[in-house]
């Protein structure tokens, strides 16, 4: 029994479930299409002091060079090599980041693109990041390289050579996904490639991996690379520590291949949860935020063990990718920081938030015609992200996780990890709220009303700065005060009209 349960924790400590995040950091942020250089010092001028374990880092692989439409962000899931060369940066930029993020306790996570090369239609030449040449139309990719023999061609079955049906797993997997390149991943050279790939970021000190497009690879193929992958650096992690693993599968039921089929593997993107969250916060189809009682779970959502959780992703907040029109973006902020505040106080999944660039979003019948800008530029030149004094960004970067009600509830899921959720209280409508042990409490008022109740806090007593209308600076509150009486008793009252209607207390922010 002792035995086993050594083994069992040993087992969770070091394998592909676990992000390796410094002790009590516990959300990761995905710095989309930030350069290497803003990020090296992002880590040390923001992300360190505010608690966040880490980054998501887009595809540092060289990649096709698309200009019809002019450089779109989607050009960097199409691989054309693995030299460490893109628009982010080179290969010592991103050493250099690595070291820097990893020195000061935040880790970084590769976007890893596997699956496929570049799309079948590109033109050979030279138009790739690194200038590498490449020729699609024969499956040539000598940077790394890769011929004929090195895709799934012959294994495909539909008639076009695309995916035509998402009912099919064998389509889905052997098939082109949007006519990229399939890779035949079956092939032990295939396999070694991509994990000589996957072990020179290791080898820098990267913690784990998003594995794109992981729906069309096979999960015995996603594990046989896996199983090649060297333990992390340790420079910076204890001896024998495996890389962390989630695997994007957008499973929102109803099709061929299921989330539960690469829980082997790693973790899995949960798309149900941003999804219904949105609706939820929405309030559409008769949905209620008392209905978040059993949030989790109770949802029919995977493992929470298993799962990266998340309100929006680089897909979906531009209508790419699967959760459709209710995912909540920074467009709709007020809305979108109540679902990233509700989803880092609850204690299911781990969480990553999102941060973007602006782009001039426009509809045309239901459609956003400019979903495929690229981010801030000059002439295909990433913009440096810029800070202003008031610590948000400029240039164009949104920088939600700078927002002080995302920022600060970043810090409130440290301050409350590993406590119980407990405490739920609803009026059977939109006004909810929840502690964590005796760590953590918030309360939502998303009805049309005012909130004014007193609840049980969980809390000890005691003055505590809400953290969502402002900070807890030397000792004082910017924001709103809540006092917990000796019962664990709090009075709240939250306008329907308030900036933002939630309020947020935790041990930390105890005056
Ligand atoms: C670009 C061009 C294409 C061109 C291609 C090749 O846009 O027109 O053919 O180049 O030249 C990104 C962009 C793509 C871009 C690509 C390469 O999004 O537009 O193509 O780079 O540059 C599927 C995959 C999922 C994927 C998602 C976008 O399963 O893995 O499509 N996401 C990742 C990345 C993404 C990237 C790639 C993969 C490729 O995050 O940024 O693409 O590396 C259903 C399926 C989903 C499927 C969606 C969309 O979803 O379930 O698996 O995602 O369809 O095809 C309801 C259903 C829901 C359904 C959804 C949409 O919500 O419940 O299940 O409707 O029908």
């Amino acid at each position: 029994m002792k035995f086993f349960l050594l083994f069992s924790l040993i087992g969770f400590c070091w394998a592909q479930y676990d992000p390796h995040t410094a002790y009590g950091r516990s959300a990761i942020v995905h710095l989309f299409e930030w350069r290497w250089v803003d990020i090296a010092k992002e880590c040390e001028r923001y992300l360190a002091p505010n608690g966040f374990g880490g980054v998501q880092v887009s595809p540092p692989n060289e990649n096709l060079v698309v200009n019809s439409p002019s450089r779109p962000w989607w050009e960097r899931y199409q691989p054309i090599s693995y030299k460490i060369c893109s628009r982010s940066g080179n290969e010592d930029e991103f050493r250099d980041m690595v070291n820097r993020c990893n020195n000061v306790g935040v880790r970084i996570y590769v976007d890893a693109v596997i699956n496929h090369m570049c799309g079948e239609g590109a033109q050979a030449g030279t138009s790739s990041t690194c200038g590498s040449y490449f020729n699609p139309h024969n499956r040539d990719f000598p940077a790394v390289p890769y011929s004929g023999w090195d895709f799934n061609d012959g294994k495909c079955k539909s008639g076009s050579g695309g995916i035509e049906n998402y009912n099919d797993a064998y389509q889905v997997r052997d098939c082109r996904l949007s006519g990229l390149l399939d890779l035949a991943l079956e092939k032990d050279y295939v396999r070694t490639t991509v994990a000589n790939y996957m072990n020179h970021l290791i080898d820098m000190g990267v913690a784990g991996f998003r594995l794109d497009a992981s729906k069309h690879m096979w999960p015995g193929d996603i594990k046989a690379v896996l199983d090649k992958l060297h333990n992390l650096n340790t420079q910076w992690f204890s001896q024998g520590s495996r890389p962390f693993i989630y695997q994007e599968v957008i499973d929102l039921g109803g099709e061929a291949v299921t989330s539960s089929e690469y829980f082997g593997n790693g973790r899995v993107t949960e798309f149900k949860y941003g999804a219904k969250l949105g609706t939820v916060i929405r309030k559409w189809n008769g949905e209620k935020m008392a209905y978040l009682k059993n949030w989790g779970e109770g949802w029919g959502f995977m493992p929470s063990d298993r799962a990266l959780v998340f309100v929006d992703n680089h897909d979906n907040q531009r209508g790419h990718g699967a959760g459709g029109a209710s995912i909540l973006t920074f467009w709709d902020a007020r809305l979108y920081k109540m679902a990233v505040g509700f989803m880092l106080a609850h204690p299911y999944g781990f969480t990553r938030v999102m941060s973007s660039y602006h782009w001039p979003r426009y509809f045309q019948n239901g459609q956003d015609i400019n979903d495929w800008v690229g981010p801030p530029n000059d002439n295909g030149v990433t913009k440096e992200v810029t800070i202003n004094p008031d610590t948000t960004c400029g240039n164009g970067w949104v920088c939600e996780h700078r927002w002080r009600q995302i920022r600060n509830m970043v810090a409130f899921r440290n301050v409350v990890n590993g406590q119980p959720f407990s405490n739920w209280w609803d009026n059977g409508s939109n006004q909810v709220a929840f502690g964590r042990g005796n760590r953590g409490f918030i309360v939502f008022n998303n009805d049309d009303w005012e909130l004014s109740t007193t609840l049980q806090t969980g809390l000890p007593a005691g003055t505590y700065c809400d953290v969502i209308s402002g900070d807890k600076i030397d000792g004082n509150c910017t924001g709103i005060k809540v006092y917990v009486g000796s019962d664990g008793n709090a009075h709240f009252s939250i306008s329907n009209s308030a900036e933002d209607p939630f309020i947020a207390i935790h041990a930390e922010s105890k005056i």
